[in-house]
């Protein structure tokens, strides 16, 4: 059952999709409301042993009791199991124990989650101005994550080959850059689907348009990589360059679509392009016209995108800029790059939107800057024939109902690995299905042992890329040692592909999270709920990532009988164990996952991309007697479960 109380004055974010019946405030169920200054604050009490999921893409634990998240969309370089504030926000929760329940905040602004940090035995939320509360209850924590996902709408489907492996690196150039890329990748024989083009592909950062020396004839471009079976991704970032005569520009300023400065001018600040307007997406007019502005790219054949830049990210204002200036005496450069180092400020109070017709201080609103973003991409790319793929860095509940994310610029260390292993089941049980990290790690070198457990994660997870910062050591696959582990590990990728795609499917159409903790599907068995580093994905695996440096051997955890997988350079080899604690041993070309009992799942052969995933070759694995498989073009937007067909054994 889900309720709605309002506290303060109601923002409309468009984040839950159905008819709530609203409840009077006095009716609250296990929160005291108290007002502080400019605060509403929430104080829940908790019991021993209780566990609380949920939160999405911020880092910590699974169980998220015991730290403080900020949730306040922020551009994070540096990403750590203690990180307060990512990149997007989803402020819904669970928690279970004998009281079970789920709230979600909806409320655009800053929110703190003091769970049970400062007070033991106090979960302590605190939003300001407004926020519309939903809560839910339930029997049983799964099945209240159900239901919010019911009340959130259906998660986007992309296209089949965005579930392919995908590469991308920030200093791809030009097409001989990309071209060199996909050789290797097909000189080595390791799989790949789609390549990402990165800001270098503009013009001096300018949206929606084409650097001609880097990319002479880029639809040919295109048009050459499909026949390939190459998919091209190019980036978006939020920043409209601020400059008379770029006709991106000069639209936005004319038709007033840009956020304003306190003076009601268009509001600028530095980014990549130098100076930036920025588009007031939260107004349905704002976001058709630059949603719009992407035919120039699928005119070209492009079909997926990537959006950066979107909490908003801001290196610099004017008025930072002059303080600068007057400190070091220094003038950025002419080519739109420019010493940030120390002035990056977000300047949040500092401009407008016109929000629902009223004036908006932007910090109000700022976390749905993002998903207004993906939005206003998704609801253009919606009207074309066929699916479209879509991440975006910055988030709200409801974006996934346009594209997926990606979390942003981690690092390549293991602490970074254990980071996203952690995140992935907390987003998708926000609705944010299609996620996935840097692979590898963006900034710092990665190793290739660290790439190599990183990939294996990146087996489960939706999106799988490998991506790199421009000062970051290269890290494209072939160009490690011993490629047999590189084309073994991306290789059960694709032979995965067909269930992975169906799971995720199924997972949309049944409102269910694609990946979830064991204590979702376990809620009695008192070890698997406190499982921190083992998944389920979909209803019939369990995986068990390798997550530290040098480890060969760990330990599991099985919550009933199974089918154990040894993979390793294509072949497989069953066993099965029985519940209860076993260790695992899988060197960096192997893969160790479980399957249920009584369950099967469709493994295919070895494939060098999508487009030559073989159906027939699929056969059933493990001791279940039938798979419900979902299978369509791949492109098709009737998504139904007419799609779904039954494998038997
Ligand atoms: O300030 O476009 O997270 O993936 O490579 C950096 C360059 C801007 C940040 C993204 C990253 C991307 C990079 N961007």
């Amino acid at each position: 059952m889900v309720k709605k109380y309002k506290f303060g004055k109601h923002f409309n974010t468009d984040a839950v999709v159905v008819d709530i019946k609203e409840d009077v405030a006095e009716n609250l169920p296990y929160f005291r409301v108290l007002n502080v200054e400019n605060e509403i604050v929430f104080k829940g009490l908790l019991s021993e042993g209780d566990r609380v999921y949920g939160l999405g893409e911020n880092s910590g634990r699974l169980n998220r009791i015991g730290k403080i998240y900020i949730n306040y969309n922020t551009d994070n370089s540096f990403h750590s199991l203690n990180s307060k504030s990512m990149y997007g926000s989803h402020n819904f929760f669970v928690l279970d124990g004998k009281t079970k329940y789920g709230f979600f905040f909806d409320s655009p602004g800053r929110v703190v989650f003091d769970m049970a940090r400062t007070n033991r035995a106090v979960i302590d939320v605190s939003v300001q101005n407004a926020v519309t509360l939903y809560v839910l209850t339930g029997d049983t924590v799964y099945g209240i994550v159900k239901e919010f996902l019911q009340i959130i709408g259906k998660s986007f489907v992309p296209p089949l080959w965005a579930f392919g492996f995908m590469q991308s690196r920030w200093g791809y150039k030009n097409e001989r850059d990309i071209r060199e890329v996909v050789e290797g990748y097909k000189k080595a024989g390791i799989p790949i689907d789609s390549v990402c083009m990165d800001i270098d592909y503009m013009d001096r950062y300018m949206d929606f348009t084409v650097n001609k020396k880097r990319f002479p004839d880029l639809a040919g471009f295109v048009h050459d990589m499909k026949a390939q079976g190459i998919k091209l991704v190019p980036i978006i970032d939020a920043g409209v360059k601020a400059k008379k005569g770029y006709s991106v520009d000069d639209e936005g300023i004319k038709l007033g679509y840009f956020c304003l400065d306190k003076n009601g001018k268009p509001f600028e600040g530095a980014v990549w392009p130098g100076f930036a307007h920025f588009p007031d997406f939260l107004r349905p007019e704002v976001r058709k016209w630059f949603g719009e502005k992407f035919k120039f790219l699928t005119d070209m054949g492009l079909d997926g995108f990537w959006i950066d830049m979107n909490e908003p990210s801001i290196f610099f204002t004017r008025d930072d800029l002059k303080k600068f200036m007057y400190k070091f005496n220094k003038i950025p450069g002419e080519d739109g790059r420019y010493e940030t180092k120390g002035v990056r400020t977000s300047n949040y109070k500092g401009f407008y939107h016109n929000a629902d017709g009223i004036n908006t201080v932007h910090h109000d609103v700022h976390n749905m800057y993002g998903y207004e973003m993906a939005r206003s991409a998704g609801e253009y790319l919606n009207t074309l024939p066929q699916r479209y793929l879509l991440f975006s860095r910055s988030s709200y509940i409801g974006s996934h109902r346009y594209g997926g994310i990606w979390t942003g610029d981690n690092a390549s260390n293991w602490e970074n690995l254990e980071i996203f292993l952690k995140q992935l089941p907390s987003l998708n049980m926000c609705g944010l299905q299609y996620v996935g990290s840097d692979i590898g790690g963006f900034s710092l070198n990665t190793t290739r042992e660290l790439l190599l457990r990183w990939l294996a994660l990146g087996v489960f997870t939706p999106l799988m890329r490998n991506h790199a910062a421009n000062t970051a050591k290269h890290q494209e696959c072939y160009l490690f040692e011993n490629l047999e582990d590189f084309r073994s590990v991306i290789g059960l990728r694709y032979m995965l592909l067909p269930y992975i795609y169906s799971e995720y499917v199924k997972a949309v159409l049944s409102g269910e999270p694609l990946v979830k903790p064991l204590a979702f599907m376990y809620s009695d068995d008192k070890i698997a709920v406190k499982c921190e580093d083992e998944l389920m994905f979909g209803n019939e695996v369990i995986i068990a990532p390798f997550y530290k440096k040098g480890e060969k051997t760990r330990k599991v955890y099985l919550p009933e009988d199974m089918l154990q997988i040894d993979y390793a350079y294509g072949k497989l080899s069953e066993t099965k164990v029985s519940k209860g604690e076993h260790l695992i041993t899988a060197d960096v070309g192997e893969v160790v996952f479980f399957i249920r009992d009584k369950k099967c799942i469709p493994i295919g052969v070895f494939c060098r991309n999508t487009e030559e995933l073989d159906y027939d070759k699929l056969k059933l694995f493990g001791n279940g007697k039938e798979y419900k498989l979902y299978k369509d073009d791949g492109y098709t937007k009737n998504i139904s479960k007419k799609n779904i067909v039954i494998m038997k054994k």
